[in-house]
């Protein structure tokens, strides 16, 4: 059952993935909307959610959609199985001609994420899991690390955006950060950065006020990958509060252990 949404899954990731490929170059034609302040939109990431949600409604029919441009369908019934899908992350590199987003497609059913796919189509790297059954990258097993610590660790992160009343906060984490690892980086693609965590590239990722269409797929990901992923606070709705904390064991807790004492 999981085996043939994963295969559903990737399909519709790999289509809506060349869709977007064929606007990288045209970036500068493109309509360009604001949904809020510093929340762009373009008719690409309308298209990748139609094409998505298409390709996984046509198969399955009954299921939830929650995703990033259209919202709701078919909820209401908590136990239908549902899509959670962000069909473009990363827009606003995207907009800027920057080789660094994806699609992110996760599914949750019976209270579990249980499939996840991430698709970068400019470098072709396709990121999957199934829960129970393991991560890869392009049909390459991944494995965290358990041995990583902080120190001399990569971390990802994404700034605040829109909200500013944390800043503040969220700097003095940072700083922090920056003083214990060998460096910090911002791509700005939230469910890439899951993905290179998983990887293993980034040695941890966290980020305040995200969506559940960016980290659905990316938490099974790590999940699955071998690694811990929780709320900024160390408790479990980081699907619904968007904060979000994940990484190696070590790491994980390293990265909670500053965030306690900052806060
Ligand atoms: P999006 O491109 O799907 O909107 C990283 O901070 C996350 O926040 C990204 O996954 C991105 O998802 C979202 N985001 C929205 N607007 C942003 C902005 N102006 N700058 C950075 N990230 C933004
Ligand atoms: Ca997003």
């Amino acid at each position: 059952m999981n085996a043939a949404m994963l295969n559903t899954a990737v399909r519709a990731a790999r289509n809506a993935g060349n869709l977007i490929k064929r606007y990288v170059d045209r970036t500068d034609l493109l309509k360009v909307s604001q949904k809020q302040p510093n929340d762009f939109v373009t008719e690409v990431d309308k298209l990748s959610e139609q094409e998505i949600i298409g390709t996984l409604s046509e198969a399955y029919p009954d299921h939830a959609f929650y995703a990033e441009e259209s919202g709701q369908h078919n909820t209401g019934d908590e136990d239908r199985p549902m899509w959670i899908i962000d069909p473009l992350d990363g827009t606003t590199n995207f907009i800027h001609g920057i080789p660094q987003f994806a699609i992110s497609i996760g599914m949750q059913a019976a209270g579990h994420l249980q499939v996840g796919v991430i698709y970068d189509p400019v470098h072709d790297e396709l990121f999957t899991a199934t829960r129970g059954d393991g991560a890869k990258l392009n049909n390459r097993r991944l494995r965290i690390n358990p041995d990583t610590r902080l120190q001399g660790s990569l971390i990802a992160t994404g700034f605040p955006y829109y909200q500013y009343h944390y800043l503040d906060h969220y700097l003095a984490i940072l700083r922090e950060v920056i003083t214990k690892t060998s460096g910090v980086r911002r791509p700005g693609s939230a469910a890439l950065d899951l993905a290179y965590t998983a990887a293993g590239r980034f040695d941890g990722f966290w980020e305040f006020n995200l969506q559940a269409w960016d980290i659905a797929a990316g938490t099974l990901l790590i999940q699955e990958a071998g690694g811990i992923v929780t709320d900024t606070d160390g408790g479990h709705d980081y699907l619904k509060t968007g904060n979000m904390l994940c990484g190696p064991p070590r790491v994980h807790q390293e990265l909670l252990d500053i965030i306690r004492t900052v806060t």
